[in-house]
């Protein structure tokens, strides 16, 4: 898994200049680490004029502060990093709304924005000592009040949404949504299905947003959707910001899982997969009948059997695609 906060790191163009793996036999409630590593990484941050420390795992809002204070750098966590990739990739004006909600959400606890308001204000002192309580609290209420804000324009999307689904649940047609990893190749199978031009490109959480289209197989009209992609551990600020897009996954009839085939840890992302899917409220019917569909076979060296229950194809060649239409078919009657 290192190799994955490697990338998301690098996906915001971070220039990595230490890593290490470290194993915390209990873990610190005031720092996570404890003081020995903390005294080796304060040398290493002087030596080598490191100015932010990440941390792959959830941090406290207190362990975080703390770590500022002690290391007189920044620290941010996993969820600090994925929540900046999103609020980096967001273009349209719902994932612009959904990535605040979740930077506020997540802010509101540590006041990271705030604290760095503050210190400007104060002529750029370091972190240490932080803003007063008075100044803290009318910030909470200044963030929960955008947060108030935020939200009454979403569900404005979500009526908006509602409306949409109905007509869509009126109409004949069935509809799969692609879920998945980030990055698996869901944007790709999208395109090649429907002959549609979204971006799909090899950056995590390319895709924000929601689209549906339509493609004909033999006389049926099918629907696919596609949707923002997972990841282990996601912030749970992103599941409650992005509600309104995950509600699409719950109202197609069926979900196929587009998997890279090329993954070392294909069960844990299936894994995973399930794991939001239910958290963002997906019915266990739904889940279990889950259609897996493995990506990316022209990268691979490996050979493929198709069968009902594990399709392989390559979105980017074409290769096993009528294998997944004809299951698609199967589901029409
Ligand atoms: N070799 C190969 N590359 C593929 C295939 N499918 C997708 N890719 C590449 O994998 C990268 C990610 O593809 P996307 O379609 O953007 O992946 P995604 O699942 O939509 O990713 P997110 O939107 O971030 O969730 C792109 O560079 C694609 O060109 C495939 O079958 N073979
Ligand atoms: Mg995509």
């Amino acid at each position: 898994m290192f190799h994955e906060i490697q990338n998301l790191v690098q996906n915001l163009n971070i220039e990595i200049a230490a890593k290490e793996i470290i194993t915390i036999k209990q873990q610190n409630p005031s720092t996570f680490i404890g003081k020995g590593n903390l005294l080796r990484f304060k040398n290493d941050i002087s030596d080598k004029k490191i100015n932010l420390l990440i941390i792959n795992n959830n941090l406290s809002p207190s362990q975080q502060r703390n770590l500022e204070k002690f290391l007189n750098i920044k620290v941010t966590d996993r969820s600090g990093i994925i929540i900046e990739i999103f609020s980096k990739r967001a273009s349209t004006k719902e994932s612009k709304l959904q990535v605040e909600l979740a930077e506020l959400i997540y802010r509101k606890s540590r006041l990271v924005r705030a604290w760095t308001h503050l210190e400007r204000q104060r002529g750029g002192t370091t972190f240490i000592g932080g803003p007063g309580e008075l100044q803290i609290e009318l910030d909470k209420r200044l963030i929960q009040s955008k947060i108030v804000k935020i939200k009454r324009k979403l569900n404005k999307v979500k009526e908006r949404r509602g409306i949409q689904r109905k007509s869509r649940l009126n109409s004949q047609f069935k509809t799969f949504a692609l879920v998945g990893y980030t990055n698996a190749g869901k944007t790709k199978l999208f395109n090649r299905l429907t002959k549609k031009k979204q971006s799909s490109q090899d950056k995590l959480f390319e895709t924000l947003d929601t689209k549906i289209s339509k493609f004909f197989l033999d006389n049926h009209q099918v629907g696919v959707i596609d949707t923002v992609g997972f990841i282990n551990n996601i912030p749970t600020q992103l599941i409650e910001s992005f509600h309104a897009t995950l509600e699409e996954i719950n109202s197609a009839n069926y979900i196929l899982n587009v998997i890279d085939v090329n993954d070392i840890n294909v069960q844990t992302k299936i894994q995973t997969t399930k794991r939001i899917l239910k958290e963002a409220g997906v019915s266990d019917g739904k889940i279990s009948n889950m259609i897996n569909v493995y990506n990316k076979i022209d990268v691979s060296k490996a050979k493929f059997n198709f069968n009902q229950n594990r399709i392989f194809v390559s979105a980017l060649t074409g290769e096993g695609v009528d294998n997944l239409k004809d299951r698609i078919k199967k589901e029409l009657n």
